[in-house]
């Protein structure tokens, strides 16, 4: 009986021991927060940009950086892998033609994904919107609208995303929302 019972406890501590090694992810010292904003071409930039604006008036830290899924392979993969490590909590990915990015990169981190669809040329970005917010269960792209406004919501979702354990960004976000309910004029003229 008493050696049932040591077997299972030693059974047991192997898996506490297998979890700690499979959720335990070691991230760069002393470095705060911040958010990735990717996107699958410089053509995205003038659409992207005010996602980093609203970022910035936040004051949540990013990267910018193109990764593109059909262009850059590689370095979609190496990016998905590395961005837990590199310290990142939120990844938003702006994607027009080649609008499998966002779900790409959420196949290969658990971190939260935001797609922001880009209008596209020809079907004004309807292809995008389909492509990223039609997800199959289980991987899930959190989408947003099509172009600037998008771009601009995913930078205000990340940084709650962030306030959940980041008081100062929390009390930014707070200040802004106040900010934008007081511009609101009770008449239109
Ligand atoms: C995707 O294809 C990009 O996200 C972009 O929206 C679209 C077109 O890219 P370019 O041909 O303008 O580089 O990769």
């Amino acid at each position: 009986m008493k050696k049932k019972k040591r077997k299972k406890k030693k059974k047991q501590n192997k898996l506490i021991l297998l979890n700690r090694r499979l959720f335990s992810v070691k991230t760069k010292k002393n470095s705060s927060p911040k958010v990735a904003v990717i996107m699958g071409s410089k053509s995205d930039w003038p659409t992207m940009k005010f996602c980093t604006e609203t970022l910035k008036k936040l004051q949540v830290k990013f990267d910018v950086k193109i990764i593109s899924a059909h262009r850059t392979p590689d370095r979609m993969y190496a990016f998905a892998k590395s961005a837990e490590k590199e310290n990142y909590s939120v990844i938003i990915a702006g994607a027009g033609g080649s609008a499998h990015l966002p779900g790409m990169i959420a196949s290969m981190s658990t971190l939260p994904v935001i797609g922001v669809p880009i209008e596209s040329k020809k079907l004004k970005g309807l292809d995008s919107l389909l492509s990223i917010v039609q997800m199959p269960k289980g991987i899930p792209v959190g989408t947003v609208a099509i172009g600037e406004d998008g771009a601009i919501n995913a930078g205000i979702m990340a940084a709650s995303i962030i306030a959940l354990e980041n008081k100062k960004v929390k009390k930014n976000l707070v200040l802004w929302r106040n900010k934008q309910t007081n511009s609101v004029k009770k008449k239109p003229n």
